[in-house]
């Protein structure tokens, strides 16, 4: 049985699934029983269900006919997965490539929800719907789907109305923004400092769902630093966090016992201390200041800021693919585009999934500069619709060779700079284009967001 299905080739999935229960000698044992005893058909019924996670979808075997059920189960995910039905059985966290197998002992015929439970992972996606159907024989007739849940029996009109109706219900109000700029202290000898706290705090991620984020000055993404090519600074950073903490910032270059690389460059700031971090911002910078101890958890969960020094040289006056960017270009906003999928935050831009996801407005014939950070654990292809992205830098290192694409992939750890010129009115869509990180069977959620172009 493969593991790997997609929504797209479904009736490929119809055919491998009813391969499965033609080879699978458990299962085959069972249908024979059921034909020859009709009176204890779903009781001589045992099927191994064949089950894959990742990041974040449940796929597999997930209509068995009534009787014992056991799932095989393969965690084909980058990350660390569970698998237990909503209110019943469960398996210990599996690890990526590790296999399990779960006994959900003798199920009528009905609909069971599975889950995993790690934190975030339902919401991000991880849930699907286990059919269990009345017998065998109808089983092995072809309602046995496995592609995405999509069956015989899926009602294609109730996805339309789940779908229309949770885009409808863009933009969303929820509570909290990410991105505050954050006003420094100018000290005696003119140096900035930049003041922040780390603590959990509830985060309304989408409307309603609140998640406990470990947050910079209690929002996420943390507040946004800026400063000058030349200054000096001061991050004075104060742990409130049940945990060890360290602060690095990504994209600046800094003095050794500067760099938050805990035990290397310093001790971990221990909950309820502070810790000052002194360095100067001498180059231009698209940077991003994050927790290094536990990042794992620590990043995911929120504790990530933007840093942006000085401004990245613009490509006025050049022609780049038979384009010409006019000698007195000027940046009508520049915006911070945080990427996450993971934590407790999930999948998420600025710290919020569609619909509570910011939409931007700008009028035709704007140059907007847009900074992507990835500070999730997947890539992401950055989609916008209509409009090219002229890529201008790299993790803050300006391009002599600026590019235009329609979708620019930012991987973990990277920033890219772009400038995007509208030439259209309208509400534009500019999303994540790996598809499940921003549609589900529950509808549109995740990286999505647009523009509206007045
Ligand atoms: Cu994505």
């Amino acid at each position: 049985m493969e593991s790997e299905q997609q929504p797209g080739i479904f009736v490929a999935g119809f055919v491998l699934a009813a391969m499965a229960i033609i080879v699978t000698p458990i299962t085959a044992i069972g249908i024979i029983s059921a034909v020859r005893d009709k009176s204890t058909a779903t009781a001589t019924v045992a099927t191994t269900a064949n089950v894959s996670l990742k990041e974040f979808s449940i796929t597999g075997d997930l209509a068995v006919p009534a009787g014992n059920v056991t799932l095989a189960i393969t965690n084909a995910g980058s990350q660390v997965h569970n698998l237990a039905l909503k209110n019943g059985a469960g398996t210990k966290n599996i690890s990526s490539g590790q296999t399990d197998t779960l006994s959900l002992g003798t199920l009528a015929p009905g609909t069971y929800t599975l889950a995993c439970l790690i934190p975030g992972h339902e919401a991000a996606g991880m849930h699907a719907e286990l059919t269990v159907t009345a017998g065998a024989a109808q089983a092995a007739s072809g309602s046995t789907g496995g592609a995405h849940d999509h069956n015989a029996t899926t009602d294609y009109v109730a996805l339309d109305k789940v779908m229309t109706d949770s885009i409808l219900k863009f933009p969303a109000t929820t509570k909290g923004q990410g991105n505050e700029p954050l006003a420094p202290k100018i000290l005696a000898d003119g140096t900035k400092e930049f003041d922040l706290t780390t603590e959990i705090v509830d985060w309304e991620v989408s409307p309603g769902k609140i998640v406990q984020a470990w947050a910079y000055n209690a929002m996420v993404p943390g507040p946004m630093i800026h400063t000058d090519v030349g200054d000096k600074v001061k991050l004075v950073v104060t742990n409130k966090l049940p945990m060890g903490t360290d602060v690095h910032v990504h994209g600046i270059e800094m003095p050794f016992e500067m760099d938050g690389v805990s035990p290397i460059t310093q001790q971990l700031i221990a909950p309820n201390t502070t810790f000052t971090y002194s360095f100067t911002t001498d180059k231009a910078a698209v940077a991003m200041y994050h927790a290094h101890n536990h990042g794992d958890v620590q990043i995911t969960n929120g504790l990530f800021g933007t840093f942006i020094v000085g401004a990245m040289a613009l490509p006025a006056g050049r022609t780049i693919s038979g384009v010409s960017i006019p000698t007195d270009v000027k940046v009508s906003q520049e915006i911070p585009m945080v990427l996450n999928d993971a934590g407790v935050i999930g999948l998420s831009l600025n710290g919020k999934s569609f619909p509570a996801t910011q939409p931007y407005k700008a009028k035709v014939g704007d140059w907007i500069e847009i900074h992507y950070f990835n500070e999730g654990l997947q890539i992401h292809p950055m989609h916008q619709h209509r409009f090219p992205q002229l890529v201008i830098a790299k993790d803050g290192i300006a391009l002599d060779q600026p590019y235009w694409v329609d979708t620019l992939t930012v991987a973990p750890g990277e920033r890219y700079t772009v400038l995007m010129h509208p030439d259209a009115k309208g509400t534009w869509v500019w999303h994540c284009h790996i598809l499940n990180h921003v549609e589900s069977d529950t509808g549109a959620f995740g990286m999505l967001t647009a523009w509206i172009i007045e």
